[in-house]
């Protein structure tokens, strides 16, 4: 298998999925749908929905059911990119190698737009409900994707990241900023693909450990990148967490322990990945891939 080519394939495929569902630009509230679609087209790696689809297809799973739940975990995921980049939180003006929502539209409308794709998540989530007349399965599903979403997920993490900038910080208390504001929505996606393939709950409990690993090790990638990478690799300024006094794993590990620490989270998470019956070589090598990455 050609890794490399197949993820192209697959993201190609993914995003044709996504723009079957973007909100249509009409009428008076048509500035704001623009505003959503422009964040939502502006690129990205389309991890989440490529885990959960990858996930379902491992468990067997070959409906269109999953394909709303895709959509929606990445509007989620790219609501939460608009509200990240707002003045009030990080002040960012580039994100995924364009200018942000909010710089481009204005305050109010990135303000607005990522209050709207998040509930334009749900409702997306929901159309998966008359694919399957009578099954249990997307209720399950989306109790999962609101649940890792809001206070004990990633609005959880987020909040006590906010809230503690420029303090000292326990391990303790990075860990649940880690395990919320990033592994939580990679739980999700994982989480939700094994759930509508009918996985049984034990197998869905090993996703969200699987999920939460990754998560963990994606985002100590994502603080060593912010301070060894460029803006044109990465797409988004670097030394975003020092210029908000930001206290990151590679602050309480130091850059050499941060990046061993992310082959042992990722190697563990792989470790439990073979643990299935099922084999599913891409998503192994997406693993490695992700916390690996250049951007
Ligand atoms: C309105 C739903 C909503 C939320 C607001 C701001 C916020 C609460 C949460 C932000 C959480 C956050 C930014 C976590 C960081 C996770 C992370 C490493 C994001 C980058 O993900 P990539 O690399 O991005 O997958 P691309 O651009 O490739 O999609």
């Amino acid at each position: 298998m050609n890794f490399n080519k197949v993820l192209e394939q697959k993201k190609v495929e993914i995003e044709q999925i996504i723009s079957g569902y973007l909100p249509e630009e009409k009428g008076f509230a048509a500035g704001m749908a623009q505003a959503m679609n422009y964040s939502m087209e502006a690129g990205g790696k389309r991890l989440r929905p490529m885990l959960m689809q990858e996930v379902y297809r491992m468990f067997g799973g070959t409906s269109m059911v999953i394909e709303p739940f895709m959509a929606a975990i990445e509007m989620i995921h790219t609501s939460s990119l608009i509200h990240d980049d707002l003045p009030a939180i990080d002040n960012d003006e580039y994100r995924r190698g364009k200018k942000t929502t909010h710089a481009v539209y204005g305050e109010a409308v990135g303000v607005l737009s990522g209050d709207a794709l998040l509930n334009y998540a749900y409702e997306t989530a929901c159309r998966a409900f008359p694919m399957v007349p009578g099954s249990e399965l997307p209720g399950k599903a989306l109790a999962v994707l609101t649940s890792k979403t809001g206070i004990y997920g990633m609005l959880g993490g987020q909040s006590v990241d906010v809230t503690n900038e420029g303090k000292e910080i326990s391990r303790e208390m990075l860990d649940y900023i880690y395990k919320n504001k990033t592994s939580a929505l990679i739980e999700a996606s994982m989480m939700v693909g094994a759930i509508l393939a009918g996985a049984t709950d034990e197998q869905i409990a090993v996703m969200e450990n699987i999920g939460e690993r990754i998560g963990l090790a994606f985002q100590i990638r994502d603080d060593i990148l912010d301070i060894t990478s460029t803006m044109e690799e990465l797409g988004k300024p670097v030394f975003s967490d020092k210029k908000n006094h930001k206290v990151t794993y590679v602050t309480l590990r130091g850059l050499e322990q941060a990046s061993r620490d992310v082959e042992m989270i990722s190697e563990e998470a792989v470790k439990l990945l073979k643990t299935f019956p099922q084999k599913d070589e891409f998503l192994e090598e997406l693993v490695c891939y992700l916390v690996n990455r250049k951007n």
